[in-house]
């Protein structure tokens, strides 16, 4: 005899690859490990990554989360989150004599060099990004004050006017909308035809994969569910993508988050997660799902990812 149930049937298309990429695993992994090596308490200067649950997992084995280096002690550990800090941060500290573990992503350090080089080759920078956000922070502060300008949109790029128009570079931040990037440095490249810029733009490889994966399910899907931060860019992405394939679309932090009444009439649901989202969390929030519906999951894949980023020296030796 089947089993039979009274759950409504649902459809669960997840995305993948979704969730942690290798620049969170690592700077996970360095809170952990200086954790271990300095004992309690290590300090952090910003969430290590835009998600609360990984925060208050560290909290309660010894982290303290500060916004900046004036808060941490002196003689206790600090960690850089991985968004990348400015030139002043790791001055400050060692002006202090604090010991600090850089947990910057690599990808995002990459950024941070191609900065200091164009400013070296004498270029003016465009920057691509989101006003605020502590990765553009970081970025800027790797050159002197008035070397780069930022642009936020198509319409900023439209009306730049740069003192030196047949002198410059562009770079962007890593966790932006692949498709609205593209759109902006069409847009630089044909005012400025000789603006010397990454080939295609510094978005990461785990930013345009969630992406991709994201609208690969999001036409076949009623609703997409985003597992993210408020303040995470590359999960606010995801949420924007799957709108744009005219799906409607949700960013929940916890399974708790979900309103029921979303799902009235829902037959396919999309899920993912962001970069700096935990997969315990897709699970709690499958689990969640499956107390209301008969849920079939099928599982989306639109690439393999098998980026590993080395930790510092200093820990690794340790
Ligand atoms: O959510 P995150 O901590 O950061 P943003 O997407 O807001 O930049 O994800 C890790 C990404 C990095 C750096
Ligand atoms: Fe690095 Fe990209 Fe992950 Fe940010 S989202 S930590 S840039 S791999």
């Amino acid at each position: 005899m089947p089993e039979t149930t009274d759950r409504l049937p649902l459809r669960l298309l997840v995305a993948a690859p979704r969730g942690f990429c290798a620049g969170v695993d690592r700077a996970i992994t360095i809170v952990e490990r200086a954790l271990e090596i300095y004992g309690r308490p290590v300090y952090v200067r910003h969430e290590i990554v835009h998600n609360k649950y990984v925060v208050d997992t560290l909290k309660e084995k010894g982290a303290v989360f500060v916004e900046t280096v004036d808060d941490v002690p002196d003689g206790v550990p600090v960690v850089f989150s991985a968004h990348g800090v400015p030139k002043a941060v790791p001055h400050k500290a060692a002006e202090r004599g604090l010991d600090y573990i850089d947990a910057t992503c690599p990808l995002v350090s990459k950024v941070h060099r191609q900065a200091e080089r164009q400013v070296d080759a004498g270029r003016h920078i465009i920057f691509i990004g989101h006003r605020g956000h502590p990765e553009v922070i970081g970025t800027f502060g790797q050159v002197p004050e008035g070397c780069m300008t930022l642009v936020e949109t198509e319409a900023d790029a439209e009306a730049l006017q740069p003192a030196e128009p047949d002198n410059l570079a562009f770079l962007t931040q890593t966790t932006l909308s692949v498709d609205d990037t593209k759109a902006i440095t069409d847009i630089l490249q044909r005012r400025f035809p000789s603006i010397v810029g990454p080939r295609g733009e510094d978005i990461c490889y785990a930013t345009s994969n969630r992406q991709q994966a994201v609208k690969a399910i999001a036409s076949s899907c009623d609703l997409v569910l985003v597992i993210g931060a408020t303040n995470s860019s590359n999960s606010v992405r995801l949420v924007e993508v799957a709108e744009r394939e005219g799906t409607p679309a949700k960013l929940v932090q916890r399974a708790d988050d979900i309103d029921f009444t979303w799902l009235d009439g829902v037959g396919t649901l999309g899920l993912t997660a962001g970069a700096s989202a935990p997969e315990l969390l897709v699970r709690e929030l499958v689990d969640k799902l499956s107390e209301r519906f008969d849920v079939q999951e099928e599982v989306i894949e639109s690439a393999k990812e098998r980026m590993v980023f080395k930790l510092p020296r200093s820990l690794e030796a340790a």
